[in-house]
């Protein structure tokens, strides 16, 4: 009997998809005739993703443009910087998706990750079941109309399995894996009609895992992609059991979750020394390859054990439970319901050099007006509010000042600071541009001024405007305390539910006058965009150093500037060396 911190909930079937390199898509869903061809999406100086004939001849994700263009001549490049398109094909694939399921528990991660919690589908299905005929059965998608479904053999699972040679019969006859084994197959069935119908319907491929995590079928979708779907069949729970086959292989920062920062401790408290980065990187991928089974199988592995090794500024309370949980498999986190309206919208940018007030105040006029404007387009139906942000944060990200041999320590530390969401900002009586400059002349400067008291001296890296805890329509109150009751609620939500499982994103440079964030680090996109405005969760501290998961895979991309000797991912270099070509002009910006 496990304890109870690693009881697993696998009474569950959750579905995860994730969309085919999905910007590609985005572009071939408009222009056909792109499909064939090899397409690159270009953001800044990257391919942020490629096609899969580009990928075929040598294209690949977080490549250098410079470097794509010489392998291969003929693709075809397409702008990325203006995220609306995936935004919009981003939405209308998870209301696609969301459609399918009974409960209403559908969560976006991101733009292109969708878990689907189909348990009560499974569960109304697996009562249809006739156990004398199972090869013939027929799986009902609506309670309603019995006709509405597909026909479908209950002895095989659909798509591809871990492990890959299985014989399934023996699972269906052991009384110990029966019933998983059962739910699972449906869950396969399930997950393979609504691919291929999305497919058929929309022209979108997918990637999928079935699992009874969000962990589980996050990572197991990995397996056979693009275009396939991968099941974790039992034992779960023996000594010999598939979830840790399959998990103890992985990275350990390959663990949703798991920031660079705990990876990298986990990996010196495995390695019993400091872990050493790839050289000539400050941040960004490790050479240092430490596995989830290491980590889970350190003799003294509690969750206090790790609770104590990760303690340190910005740590919270339970990440030591939430990691030892994650590398035994075990991850109970629900799915989220289903929303109308996204969880926080955030708009940021980064700078190579962004250090005066002039400066600022243009950079989050410009922020604020492109955050009004989505928030016009994502909260309002028909002129009307479906969703009020409560809260309006500033974040920044400050370089640290030069060392003493000229070089820069990189830090991906931001600072940030919160206020209520001024009402002004629902107005429609005014331009985007002009409740923007109102926004920043009466809060955003004031609120800047707590987290940069000095005038100068200090020059940032990034700035992002953004607004969080949502509140959607039907849960607004008239009645001005029922408004604060549920913000009170929405609040400790997060401190019981989200904080404590998020590696905080908070400067520890007692300098700073700091705010801890009412969500997690919420960048998905990471290339100086605007960012993913989807549910933020738990999941998505993964991405908290944002830039270094940029380097994964791609350890090549690391740069050093030959004049000053800054590090930087590869990607940041091309806009780099311009701004050494331009530091005498009076614009220092990207
Ligand atoms: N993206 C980005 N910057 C990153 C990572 C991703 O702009 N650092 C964008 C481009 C991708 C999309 O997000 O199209 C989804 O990211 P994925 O890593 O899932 O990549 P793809 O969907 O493109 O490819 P795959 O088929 O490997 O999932
Ligand atoms: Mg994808």
């Amino acid at each position: 009997m496990p304890s109870k911190h690693l009881q697993r909930k696998d009474d569950r079937v959750i579905i995860h998809f994730d969309y085919d390199c999905f910007y590609a898509s985005v572009f071939e869903a408009e222009n056909p005739t792109l499909k064939t061809q090899p397409l690159a999406v270009q953001q800044k100086q990257i391919i942020v993703t490629c096609n899969y004939e580009a990928r075929r001849r040598g294209l690949y994700k977080l490549q250098r443009i410079t470097e794509a263009r010489s392998t291969c001549p003929e693709a075809v490049i397409v702008l990325g910087e203006d995220l609306t398109r995936f935004r919009d094909a981003s939405k209308s694939l998870y209301q696609y998706l969301r459609s399918f399921v009974w409960a209403q528990k559908a969560e976006k991660c991101g733009f292109d990750e969708v878990w689907l919690d189909v348990t009560s589908m499974i569960e109304y299905n697996l009562d249809l079941l006739n156990h004398n005929s199972l090869s013939q059965s027929f799986f009902c998608l609506s309670q309603t109309d019995p006709l509405q479904g597909f026909a479908y053999d209950a002895t095989k699972v659909a798509g591809h399995t871990y492990p890959k040679a299985v014989d399934v019969r023996q699972l269906l006859s052991s009384e110990q894996h029966r019933q998983l084994t059962l739910r699972l197959i449906l869950g396969s069935h399930l997950a393979m009609h609504i691919r291929l119908s999305m497919e058929e319907k929309t022209g979108y491929t997918s990637t999928v895992g079935i699992g009874t995590s969000k962990l589980i079928s996050k990572l197991i979708g990995n397996v056979n992609k693009p275009k396939g779907q991968t099941t974790l069949l039992p034992p779960y729970d023996t000594e010999s059991s598939n979830i840790y086959a399959f998990l103890d292989a992985h990275d350990i920062g390959k663990i949703p979750y798991i920031g660079f920062k705990l990876a990298q401790k986990l990996r010196e408290r495995v390695l019993g020394r400091s872990a050493d980065f790839a050289a000539g990187l400050v941040y960004g991928g490790t050479r240092e390859h430490v596995d989830v089974g290491q980590v889970r199988l350190l003799p003294d592995l509690s969750a206090e054990m790790l609770e104590k090794l990760f303690a340190g500024p910005g740590m919270t309370h339970g990440i030591g439970l939430r990691v030892y949980q994650l590398v035994n498999g075990v991850d109970n986190t629900e799915v989220a319901d289903a929303r109308n309206v996204p969880r926080q919208i955030s708009i940021e940018d980064s700078y190579i050099r962004l250090d005066t007030m002039d400066q600022v105040i243009r950079e989050m006029t410009s922020l604020s007006t492109r955050l009004i404007d989505r928030m016009r387009v994502d909260l309002t139906e028909d002129g009307e509010w479906l969703g009020r942000p409560c809260t309006l944060r500033l974040t920044t990200r400050p370089r640290l000042p030069l060392n003493a041999d000229g070089s820069r320590t990189r830090t991906f530390n931001r600072i940030s600071r919160s206020t209520s969401t001024p009402s002004f900002m629902f107005s429609f009586a005014a331009s985007s541009v002009a409740l923007a400059t109102q926004l920043v002349q009466e809060i955003l400067m004031p609120l800047f001024k707590k987290l940069h008291p000095e005038r100068d001296g200090w020059n940032l890296s990034l700035v992002n405007v953004a607004v969080t805890g949502m509140e959607e329509k039907q849960e607004l109150g008239t009645d001005i305390s029922t408004l604060f009751k549920k913000q009170e609620d929405h609040r400790k939500m997060w401190d019981s539910e989200v904080l404590p499982f998020v590696e905080d994103d908070i400067i520890d440079n007692a300098d700073f006058e700091v705010d801890k964030p009412q969500v997690p680090g919420d960048d998905y996109i990471q290339s100086s965009q605007d960012i993913d405005p989807d549910p933020v969760d738990i999941w998505e501290a993964e991405d908290d150093d944002d830039d270094e998961d940029m380097l994964e895979g791609n350890e090549q991309a690391g740069y050093q500037c030959p004049v000053c000797n800054e590090l930087m991912p590869g990607f940041a270099q091309a806009a780099h060396e311009r701004f050494h070509e331009n530091s005498t002009s009076s614009s220092q910006l990207h």
